[in-house]
Formats: C-alpha cells, structure tokens, sequence
C-alpha cells in the first residue's frame, strides 16, 4: 500500500508539501508528471497532470527519495505545489484514484520510519514533540531528543547491561570453571553503576515532563484582591469572570501560556475565606488542592487589606511569590514577609508586571535547570526506567554464585525494559551477537 498526505499547513500558502510513500511512489509519479526517469538527487520541475484524463493540475516540484534513503526508509516523493485550497484538494483527490493508494493516518510517515528502523521510538515521540512545540524550551527540548542524545544514552546503558549478561550466562554455561571472583566483582560494579545513572535521571523527570506539558503556576489568594483580572492580563483575553462581588470565581480556570519561552499552564481559583456557602467551599477547597500540586503560586493579595487569613498565610512560603494588588490605590508596600519574594502591582495599571513576570521566570528556571543531558519527558519512559531499577535491585539481591540463573533472568528483564524505551525489545538477538564473540578469560 501507498500513503499520501499534506505534509505542510493547509492552505492557502504559498507553497504546499504532499508527500507520497511506498513502493509505486515512483510510478505513480512518473504517471502524474507524464514524464520518465525523474532525477532523484536533483530537483524536477513538472508539470503535473491528472492520468485518467490528462488535464493539468499545476505546475510545481518534485523531489524523489528513492528507498532506502528517505525519511520513510520506502520510495518517497514529495510533490512541491501550490498551496491553494483547490490545488491542494484537487492533487489529494488525483492520489487517492491511484492504485493502491490511500491517505496515511496520523503519524504514519513517521510508524514507517520505525519499523524500517529510520527512527527509534524516543525519535519518533519527539518528532511528534518537535512539531507541537510551542515555546523555546520545548523546541530545544524536542530538538536534543530528535537528534538521539537520549537513544545514544540508553543504548549505552543497555549494552553494558548485555555485556554483564554475558558474563553471568557464560558463568552457567561453564559451571564447572569458576568465573574468576575479580570479574563478577567488575560485573556488580558496572551494574552498579547503570542503577546509579538510572536514579539519576529520574529524578530530573519533573523537568521533562513539565517543559513538555508545562509548568503549573496557580494564583490563589484572598477574595477580590484581582486573581481573575491577573489571569485575564496575563492571557491577553478574557478568560475568568471579573467583578467587585467577593467570591465570583468558584471553579479552577485554567489557561495556556508562553512567558518568554517557558511554557506555563496558570489557574485562577477561588478567594480563600471563611464562608458558609457550599458552592464557594467547594470552589475554595479545589484552590487549597490546586496550591499544592502546582510547581508555583502567586498568593495574590489586596495591599490595602488590614490583615490576612491564616490559611492564606499557610500558603505562604520561600517557594511562593507574594502579589501585592491595587497600588493604584495605596502606593506604600503595606505587607512584608521574611524570605519571600513580593511584588507590588497594579494590574488595573499595568504596572509592575514585567517584575512579576521576571520573577516568575526567574522561580521556574532555578527549578527547573539540571545539569543532566538526558531528560524523562514522558510517563512511559519513567515507568520503565523504575521497571528496570526494581529488575536490578532484584538482581543486587541476589548471592549470584547461588542463584545465577534467577539473577541472569533478573539481568534480562532489566535489559529488555530499558531496550522498550527506543523500542528495541529483541534482546536475545543482540546477546547472541556479542556473546558468539565473547572471550570467556580462559
Ligand atoms: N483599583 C484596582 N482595582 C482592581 C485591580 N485589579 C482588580 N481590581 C478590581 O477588583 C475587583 C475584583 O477583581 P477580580 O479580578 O474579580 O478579583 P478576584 O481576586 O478574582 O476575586 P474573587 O474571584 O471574588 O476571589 C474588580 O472590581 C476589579 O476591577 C487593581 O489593580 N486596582
Ligand atoms: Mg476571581
């Protein structure tokens, strides 16, 4: 089967990409240009026609990947057309009535790129990462994974997890001739070793992930001190209700944004006070949960207020920055805390607020930096990772001159769960290979 898809933004452009994948790629093209032998390192200008009847299409590019040298690892042609709706629609249409040729689902360009081993599973996520990246970090990120940092540094964790193997199979195999106790020293270490590396970039996974999905910046507070009005500043619209009512926001309201590349889900939430109204002590109890699990919160409060609530003040901590609102109306810092950042505002006089944002910036990246080069940024990875620990820890467990067999399996597991973070998962093949070639010491 062929696939085909507009690779490039739909239109109206200036210039649109299809691309079509498989093994009449080539054919077909040949049919739509009406032209034979297209240049495969060189650019061919065509014209493009429909062969059921011989009408133009349009006049445009055509670049041609013979496999194995695509992104695909099949034939690849990419029609280069342009970028009109019409055109567009007209092209599709003329594909999908080729022979063998259908529309390739999401992502399948890159599936094929997998299993034809172009890419490793990490590559793939973080090309689909790459292409949804909406801020600075988040391209960096992607960019560092696409180019395989991360995949280099697994594999290398692996095979030396493999080359450990090997030792403790050939330790089976030949059970009559003792290992000698200096390499099943050297074998705990190296392994030792991969469990040490392993911790550590698990920890840091907070950071993957939240520069993937971004980071949580909640603003809670006292009532009517202009959470709903900082949220709607910040996002440029009006996205929560604001109103000289105490307790108008009842819900979480949350909305994405790009602070000078840090990508930042913030929540407005509900005034925290004493009240007896059960909607608003729902409302308030979601703001106390949404506090805690946020990587930062704004405790929003009027500077003119005489004094603070405790379970506001509870809130505050080194870790916070404390919004003082309204010096419009009172310019003199009425509240000061030890070791707190605060910030004077006046977000009805859009004053002050570069401050505040630079503090924001400045609160995530001191969390947010680590000198790791290889970072977790998604669930599944982690889940693996901490699978592959607890095969390790096993293995540690174990005297291994007793229960060799138990450990080896336990050594084998742990391999196979770090090989499914790119993907590769046939360990057998691999241990193969480099136990054929194996010097035993003997
Ligand atoms: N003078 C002055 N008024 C402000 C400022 N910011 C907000 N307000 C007003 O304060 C009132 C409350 O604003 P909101 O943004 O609804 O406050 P809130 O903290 O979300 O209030 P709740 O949702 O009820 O907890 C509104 O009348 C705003 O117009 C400011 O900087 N100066
Ligand atoms: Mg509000």
């Amino acid at each position: 089967m062929n696939i085909y898809a507009l690779s490039s933004g739909r239109g109206p452009s200036g210039i649109a990409i299809i691309r079509l994948s498989g093994k009449d790629a080539l054919n077909i093209s040949e049919l739509i240009t009406q032209k034979k032998n297209l240049k495969s390192k060189e650019i061919n200008l065509c014209k493009f026609y429909n062969p059921s009847n011989n009408t133009l299409i349009d006049e445009g590019l055509l670049l041609s990947f013979p496999c194995p040298n695509s992104f695909t690892g099949e034939d690849l042609v990419e029609f280069h057309i342009h970028g009109s709706n019409a055109v567009i629609s007209y092209f599709l249409k003329v594909l999908s009535e080729q022979d063998n040729c259908r529309l390739a689902e999401a992502g399948e360009f890159t599936k094929i790129a997998f299993q034809n081993n172009k890419v490793d599973l990490i590559e793939a996520e973080s090309i689909g990462d790459l292409i949804h990246s909406e801020t600075e970090l988040q391209r960096l990120q992607a960019l560092k994974l696409v180019q395989g940092n991360a995949s280099k540094y697994y594999n290398e964790l692996r095979e030396k997890l493999i080359k450990s193997l090997a030792y403790i199979e050939a330790k089976i195999d030949f059970a009559e001739d003792d290992l000698p106790e200096s390499v099943l020293k050297e074998v705990q270490n190296s392994i030792r070793e991969v469990y040490t590396d392993i911790k550590k970039i698990l920890k840091s996974h907070d950071i993957g992930e939240k520069i993937r999905d971004g980071f949580k910046v909640s603003i809670v507070g006292e009532v009517n001190a202009g959470k709903s009005s900082l949220l709607n500043l910040l996002s440029k619209r009006d996205a929560a209700i604001v109103s000289a009512e105490k307790g108008t926001t009842r819900d979480v309201i949350e909305v994405y944004l790009n602070i000078d590349g840090y990508p930042v889900i913030l929540a407005d939430t509900a005034g925290i006070r004493n009240s007896e109204n059960e909607i608003e002590k729902k409302g308030i109890s979601l703001a106390i949960n949404k506090s805690k699990e946020s990587d930062l919160n704004l405790i929003m409060i009027d500077n003119s207020s005489k004094s603070i609530d405790p379970k506001i003040k509870n809130l505050i901590n080194e870790n916070c920055i404390v919004v003082l609102n309204k010096s419009d109306v009172d310019s003199k810092q009425n509240h000061n805390f030890k070791n707190v950042e605060i910030v004077l505002i006046s977000v009805k006089n859009n004053q002050n607020i570069t401050q505040l944002i630079t503090k924001i910036k400045k609160n995530l990246s001191s969390k947010f930096t680590t000198s790791n080069t290889v970072l977790v940024t998604r669930e599944r990875h982690r889940v693996k990772l901490i699978d592959c620990l607890k095969e390790i820890d096993n293995f540690l467990k174990k005297d291994q001159n007793k229960d060799i067999e138990m450990a080896a399996e336990d050594l084998r597991l742990a391999t196979r769960h770090l090989g499914s973070i790119v993907g590769k998962v046939d360990v057998e093949e691999i241990l193969g290979s480099i136990f054929k070639d194996f010097c035993i010491g003997k």
